[in-house]
């Protein structure tokens, strides 16, 4: 399919934009077209997914030998009652060597069997997700989900993998040192999506968790592994993706001027996807996959991205433009959805969707107003209200 771009469809820099054609999403790698559910889900999807390992994330290792919880802290009556804290340490052992990841979880005390629940991928300071609400942040509003009747958990990224490229290593790595060698080997976006997923291993059997119901949610770097992780782990319902931009939600082969290349991420962090995408650092063209993909090895299940107006590093448009692509493999499902063909004003969110999408009025950032619309998107398709 071919895109030609032109000054109506928004930001100033639009007419930069060169004509790029997208590999197809429903063309099975030796021509064959994808008409069918089973044809996409045992010929297609397991494609695309080898593709954007061996590509761009690296392979995501399945095997552990050991995996404990332990509870390191526990409130019944937090937040002035309202919220059960749990502090939770996910320990996973594999030839000796082991990592451990601390968890926070509120759930709320609204006498409900179970909750939904959102789990952030915290990539921002540990600050954000302050067990004891002395510090609140909108990054993670803890006690607007238990107002809502969610619970809220968050996992720092450094318990998976250091944010540094020096010291990456240091974590989910460590059980798996054959991938520090291997072109495709997982790097440290990979040990987030894996962390996420041990989550997910204890989520199952916490009670208090409704296990059908758990919504992913990432900002920026974070939402790159949110989308990973949820590509590679059907147990996620839900994915929140929060300005993820270059090897998030934004199409590589738009080569927005003003937006991060993939040259410029693979330079500033070396450490985030594996050796072989260094290859495509001006190639965007010559991927194999593009991120429309990614979105679509989520389906069928509701994705909701944003983007920020002052946020043109992340391409506001080409994350658009990569979520209308997927729904091609949504409609395979019987799923539509509500997306305008040309991205909707700022501040107004497309939520009764099964994709969902809005543009906040504002800098790059993960806030109250983005939360707000998580938690509309999630009471359409849980609770249809
Ligand atoms: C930037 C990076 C982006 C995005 C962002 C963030 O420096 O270029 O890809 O990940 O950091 O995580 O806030």
């Amino acid at each position: 399919m071919l895109f030609v771009l032109t000054k109506s469809y928004g930001q100033n820099d639009e007419a930069d934009v060169p004509p790029y054609t997208l590999p197809e999403i429903l063309k099975t790698a030796d021509g064959k077209p994808v008409k069918k559910i089973t044809e996409w889900e045992k010929k297609r999807r397991p494609e695309l997914l080898t593709l954007f390992e061996d590509n761009i994330y690296g392979q995501m290792p399945k095997s552990y030998d050991h995996i404990s919880y332990k509870i390191t802290n526990e409130i019944a009556n937090a937040m002035n009652g309202k919220a059960h804290l749990k502090e939770v340490l996910i320990t996973v052992e594999k030839d000796n060597k082991m990592v451990a990841i601390n968890l926070i979880l509120f759930t709320p005390n609204n006498g409900k069997k179970n909750s939904p629940v959102f789990l952030l991928i915290n990539n921002r300071g540990k600050e954000n997700t302050d067990p004891t609400r002395k510090t609140i942040s909108e990054f993670w509003p803890a006690e607007m989900a238990i107002d809502s009747g969610y619970a809220i958990a968050a996992f720092h990224v450094s318990d998976a993998a250091p944010d540094n490229k020096d010291t990456y290593q240091k974590g989910v790595l460590q059980l798996y040192p054959e991938q520090l060698t291997a072109d495709n080997g997982m790097k440290a976006i990979g040990a987030w999506g894996w962390a996420a997923s041990r989550v997910m291993d204890y989520f199952k059997t916490d009670a208090a968790i409704d296990f059908d119901k758990v919504n992913l949610v990432g900002h920026s770097r974070g939402g790159k592994a949110a989308l990973w992780a949820a590509a590679q782990d059907q147990r996620f319902a839900m994915v929140f993706s929060s300005c993820s931009g270059n090897t998030g939600a934004a199409l590589a082969r738009r080569q927005y001027k003003p937006a991060e290349t993939i040259r410029a991420i693979n330079t500033t962090f070396p450490h985030w996807f594996n050796n072989n995408y260094k290859q495509y650092n001006d190639k965007a063209n010559a991927l194999p996959v593009d991120q429309h993909m990614l979105i679509s090895l989520i389906a069928p299940r509701p994705v909701y991205t944003t983007s920020a107006t002052k946020d043109l590093w992340a391409d506001p448009v080409g994350s658009y433009q990569s979520i209308i692509e997927s729904q091609k493999v949504y409609a395979l499902y019987g799923k539509k959805s509500a997306l305008t063909p040309t991205p909707p004003p700022p501040n107004t969110p497309i939520i009764h969707s099964v994709l969902g999408y809005h543009n906040r009025e504002g800098i790059h950032n993960m806030t109250a107003y983005d939360w707000g619309n998580f938690i509309r998107f999630a009471n359409f398709h849980y609770f249809r209200r």
